[in-house]
């Protein structure tokens, strides 16, 4: 704001210059402006151009006008114009997508928000703080999965994501496990094959889809430390046959909601009496 007043005071004092100049039938060639505030970097630049008509009529050049701290502004450097030859179509500028699309990575220190994932049975979830001089590129937060089962399962967890999943190769976790028996984490996907965007069940046969089909595969957490774990699509196999189209097809072709949800189950790994004591950060899908 300073600047501005301070640009319209200058050019008050240029076209009174001027003005005097004029009337006095003087030539302005020695023309100086004084009593400029030291504080305001004004530069001739500027002065000319918000009232180049004040300047001509002074018949000023801005090299003889004498302001304290101004400076010349270089001219921008000179750039080559692409060059169109007529008849030859313009190549579209290829736009690069990502490798990676985040379903979350738990910055937000919430995993009931952007996404909310849905929890169920007796899997406890947390949101906790990583030591992140424990893996290169590891943001500062990471869900917590903990629970015990005396029968292999423990319960899960699950988001919606109604995308269009056909240009991605497959899912890649960051996962923290604490040794061989930190737990099985069985992956689910849903498509949508009869294109609603829901997830049909049929009444008294539980949660199990009824028109879509389920992809699944498992992930044996057994390693301690972290580890980034890649599934490829191609990996997942139908777990409901007869249902669904028998196709993991993933795409939002006509009125088909694509990957319509994710869900992950945790067990313990071998014995029956188990648990599971893992971590998951940076849940993406990966295009390559
Ligand atoms: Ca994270
Ligand atoms: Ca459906
Ligand atoms: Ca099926
Ligand atoms: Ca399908």
């Amino acid at each position: 704001m300073k600047n501005v007043v301070a640009t319209i005071s200058v050019v008050a004092l240029l076209s009174t210059a001027a003005f005097a100049a004029q009337s006095a039938g003087g030539t302005s060639d020695n023309l100086e402006i004084r009593m400029i505030p030291t504080s305001v970097n004004v530069t001739v630049a500027q002065v000319a151009a918000v009232d180049r008509k004040a300047v001509s009529t002074a018949n000023v050049s801005t090299a003889n006008v004498s302001i304290k701290g101004a400076k010349l502004l270089k001219p921008a450097p000179q750039k080559d114009l692409p060059v169109v030859v007529a008849g030859v179509e313009i190549p579209e500028k290829k736009v690069v997508k990502p490798a990676v699309q985040v379903v979350d990575d738990y910055e937000d220190g919430d995993f009931s928000a952007n996404p909310e994932w849905w929890k169920f049975d007796r899997l406890l979830l947390s949101v906790g703080n990583n030591n992140i001089s424990e893996y290169k590129g590891l943001g500062k937060k990471s869900l917590v999965l903990e629970g015990s089962t005396v029968n292999s399962y423990i319960g899960g967890l699950g988001v919606y994501l109604g995308l269009d999943a056909s240009e991605f190769k497959g899912l890649v976790f960051t996962i923290f496990g604490n040794g061989e028996d930190s737990g099985t984490l069985k992956i689910e996907l849903y498509d949508d094959d009869n294109g609603n965007w829901v997830v049909d069940t049929a009444p008294g046969k539980g949660y199990a889809p009824s028109a879509d089909d389920l992809y699944v595969t498992r992930i044996p957490v057994n390693w301690t430390g972290w580890r980034v774990v890649k599934v490829p699509f191609t990996e997942f196999e139908d777990e409901n046959p007869g249902v669904g189209d028998d196709k993991f097809n993933p795409s939002q072709l006509k009125t088909s909601g694509g990957l319509l949800q994710m869900q992950i189950i945790a067990s313990s790994s071998r014995k029956a009496v188990g648990k599971i004591d893992c971590r998951i950060d940076s849940i993406s899908l990966y295009r390559r």
